[in-house]
């Protein structure tokens, strides 16, 4: 499970990056920053099934907090990009594909409307976000046409001269992006094209299927960061305007600083929390005193900084992820090594088990025999798909 950060220059891209992984890519309040992309963990919570048992877990992979599992998420920053990318402004748009195998982006716009497309400081509220939105989406879509028009004509005369299906051709096509069939059934729906003769497809045709392919298969979800400057109604309106992209006010910069201060030991705060608790207030300065003032002020006026909220938000929505909790004993919760709960999983809601199990190790999927839910301890076949927080034993051969 990826994600990839995107957005114009100097809108919080590695501010959020840095706040949700914590380590210290390079920030600075001018363009072009990131040129390699930064890689790191995130992580997202879901309730651990720890509390049910009466037992502690023992977490491999996930930690576990008072009951909250922390499930890794990787994300990816990349470079700015601006208006024209695909044609060579700014840094281009080679950047991109290190977002090839992303499978979804987190878009952060700076909500404050004070930096302009090419990243310059402007005016505050003098720049619209929602067009932003607009543009960036487009400027994906282009990256896409680029990718499709590589060698286009010798590739489509395959579809034409030998007969290959048009899915077949564009899941060849695209192979690096891992465009789900589902994803280019849905994007053929929404994009009419003449089937049969990719050759005749125009200029305008290929970008209209490549922005519905990246819509169907790779979800966007939007970060109206800075939004420690902004009045609450502003970012209504922002919403209403890049519906149905969802979109979360943040503070990257809210974020950072409390999970900084988390670490020195100042504060009592968990990602996502909608308040902190100052540990000794004798310890900090005036300055230090009077800044996590100000971030109270910000969680009470949004409920949180919002970053966590994001991430979940598009990992358990539009992504559709579901954690599950594969053990050996299904009554106990354990692996062989007697360690309760060590494991959880993301995966596909809707996944079969098989392919579950598949994932967890090639051996379980190869030697599936069946799934036992360890909370009804019912067999599952197969084909039976696992629900959210399922903690699931696989039978296997041997
Ligand atoms: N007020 C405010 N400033 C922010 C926030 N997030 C980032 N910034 C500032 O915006 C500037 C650009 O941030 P950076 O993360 O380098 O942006 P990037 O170019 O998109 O990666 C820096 O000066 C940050 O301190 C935020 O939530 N609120
Ligand atoms: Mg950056």
């Amino acid at each position: 499970m990826e994600v990839g950060i995107v957005g114009k220059p100097n809108v919080g891209k590695s501010t959020l990056f840095n706040a949700l992984t914590l380590l210290d890519a390079t920030m600075a309040p001018y363009p072009f920053t990131t040129v390699k992309p930064n890689r790191g963990v995130a992580a997202i919570r879901c309730p651990c099934p720890h509390t049910e048992l009466g037992t502690p877990c023992t977490p491999g992979n996930a930690a576990c907090r008072n009951g909250v599992r922390w499930v890794p998420v990787s994300l990816v920053d990349v470079a700015g990009l601006v208006p024209g990318a695909h044609e060579g402004r700014g840094l281009g748009n080679q950047f991109l594909n290190d977002l090839s195998v992303a499978d979804g982006f987190v878009q952060v716009v700076d909500g404050s409307g004070a930096t302009d497309p090419e990243g310059q400081p402007a005016p505050p509220g003098s720049q619209d976000p929602a067009r932003e939105v607009d543009w960036l989406g487009e400027e994906l879509a282009y990256w896409v046409t680029g990718i499709f028009e590589r060698e286009f004509d010798r590739h489509a005369k395959r579809v034409e001269l030998e007969g290959e299906k048009v899915e077949e051709f564009l899941e060849h096509r695209f192979t690096g992006l891992k465009f789900p069939p589902s994803a280019i059934s849905a994007a053929l729906r929404e994009a009419p094209i003449d089937r049969d003769h990719p050759s005749r497809w125009s200029a305008d045709d290929r970008h209209r299927l490549a922005r519905a392919l990246l819509n169907a298969a790779k979800p966007r979800a939007v970060a109206l960061n800075k939004c420690d400057r902004i009045a609450p109604a502003r970012a209504e309106e922002t919403a209403a305007a890049v519906a149905p992209i969802p979109l979360v006010p943040t503070s990257a910069e809210a974020e950072l600083t409390l999970r900084r201060a988390q670490r020195a030991g100042l504060v009592d705060y968990s990602p996502g929390d909608p308040t902190f608790r100052v540990v000794d207030a004798g310890r900090l300065s005036t300055a230090q005193a009077r800044a996590l003032e100000e971030l109270r002020a910000v969680l009470a006026a949004w409920g949180s900084t919002g970053v966590q909220r994001l991430l979940e938000g598009l990992v358990f929505g539009p992504l559709r992820r579901i954690v599950v909790f594969p053990v050996e004993d299904e009554t106990r919760w354990t692996d062989s090594k007697g360690r309760v709960l060590p494991d959880a999983f993301l995966v596909p809601a809707d996944t079969p088990a098989r392919t579950v199990a598949f994932r967890v190790h090639t051996d379980l999927g190869e030697n599936f025999l069946r799934a036992i839910d360890g909370r009804t301890h019912r067999a599952l076949g197969a084909d039976h798909p696992l629900a959210a927080g399922a903690v699931v034993r696989f039978v296997t051969k041997r």
